[in-house]
């Protein structure tokens, strides 16, 4: 019989995991949220995420399962892939992945075997730990060369690359970055993987949005494989998926199942169909324009209050902040700041001198308050609010005070007032 505690609320039933939605709910609604990788999606995409489409098991792929009861499994996976195919423009989608670096192994192992040579961008650099760092299994099971940034540009150098790509012979390269604030030319790597034989792999994770929305160059026509996380600049839920010529889709269906995944998450599929269709919207591509417009403004902005900005500034959703002759760790100035109610995460900078736990830098995102609807206006009062806070971390008095004008300034722009 079916326990009469089965059909009540979460309130009810478990009051501590509530309090705990509750307490992250109102941090959301009242801090500053500037981590890069992070969004608030819509309402319509939490609610996929929470329904029941998460009871159901459906190995396999539409019409091709390993379970019965499944027609409205393969609905919303088919309307996940044609969307995600109209979005990007590719030739096969698989919405199966549940996250950035089970999506990156699919990819890899679909196109290398182990021992292969696979070449990333440096995570000190920007890359991503997937991207072949040691303590990550791309690091244990490929062989890994990484290319830098420019020491003087900060950029990719584009001929560095070739020669390198041409001394080593990588099996695939890699284009993509967690920390990287300019545009990345997958023309370029295109032109330099022909020319070695090597295989294009892209991660798009953080500017999948702003690809989508066309404000950023796509790899799609050029790559082999892409991957993307969907909720960072795509603002949907929190999952993957992999995008590839029609000649690797069997190759990646079969190491996304069953190589690597079993049971796909149904919800989070039925999430990121709706992820997609948001992002077919005009309103979509407002967004993304919005996106660089704001942290264009971010840039000028701490120009003017003497912060070095890695790379010379931004062309994405992204900054990354020296903070070193602003006599400040990475590390305190999140912690400091994270006082005040402003969230960022502290990032190496390139070469950096400190340790990857204390680090020289700090990555601000203007997405998630871009989704907020804050503009050009704000995001000086909040480089202005960030620079009261750094250039009197001890002192608790401005800090408290600069965290009063951060409430009030979310109050003015209200996020989930629903929940
Ligand atoms: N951890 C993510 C980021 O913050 O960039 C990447 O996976």
């Amino acid at each position: 019989m079916l326990d009469n505690k089965h059909e009540i609320g979460i309130k009810e039933l478990d009051p501590e995991v509530y309090e705990a939605i509750q307490g992250e709910l109102a941090r959301e609604r009242n801090n500053l949220e500037l981590i890069a990788s992070e969004n608030f999606p819509s309402l319509a995409v939490l609610e996929a995420q929470g329904s029941l489409m998460q009871n159901k098991y459906a190995e396999g792929y539409p019409h091709r399962r390993y379970y019965g009861g499944c027609e409205f499994m393969d609905d919303v996976e088919e309307l996940a892939i044609s969307r995600a195919k109209e979005l990007f423009g590719a030739e096969h989608v698989n919405v199966q992945p549940l996250s950035g670096v089970p999506a990156n192994m699919a990819a890899y192992f679909a196109l290398a075997n182990f021992g292969d040579t696979i070449m990333g961008l440096a995570l000190p650099h920007g890359g991503h730990l997937s991207h072949g760092h040691g303590v990550s299994f791309s690091g244990k099971w490929f062989k890994v060369v990484h290319y830098q940034v420019d020491p003087k540009t900060e950029l990719i150098d584009y001929d560095v690359l070739l020669k390198l790509a041409r001394e080593e012979h990588p099996k695939i390269i890699v284009a993509g970055a967690s920390a990287y604030p300019r545009i990345i030319h997958f023309d370029k790597f295109k032109e330099i993987c022909d020319d070695v034989g090597a295989y294009l792999v892209t991660d798009i994770a953080h500017i999948a949005g702003l690809v989508a929305a066309g404000v950023h160059p796509s790899p799609v026509p050029y790559a082999d494989i892409v991957t993307t996380t969907t909720h960072k600049t795509l603002r949907g839920p929190r999952s993957a998926i992999i995008m590839c010529k029609e000649k690797w889709a069997k190759d990646v269906n079969k190491w996304v199942f069953p190589g690597i995944h079993g049971g796909p998450h149904m919800h989070t599929i039925a999430a990121k169909a709706v992820c997609f269709k948001e992002a077919l919207q005009p309103e979509f591509k407002e967004y993304q324009k919005q996106v660089l417009l704001n942290a264009k403004t971010m840039e000028l902005e701490l120009n003017r209050l003497g912060y070095r900005l890695v790379a010379g500034g931004t062309d994405t959703h992204l900054l990354l902040v020296d903070l070193r002759n602003k006599n400040i760790t990475g590390k305190d100035a999140e912690e400091t700041l994270g006082e005040a109610g402003i969230t960022v995460n502290r990032n190496t900078i390139p070469y950096d001198p400190q340790s990857p736990f204390i680090t020289s830098g700090m990555r601000i995102g203007v997405p998630a308050v871009t989704t907020r609807g804050m503009r050009e206006s704000e995001m000086k009062i909040i480089c202005e609010l960030i620079n009261k806070v750094l250039m009197n971390p001890k002192d608790k008095k401005i800090v408290d005070k600069v965290s009063k004008d951060v409430k009030e300034l979310c109050r003015a722009f209200p996020i989930y007032a629903s929940l």
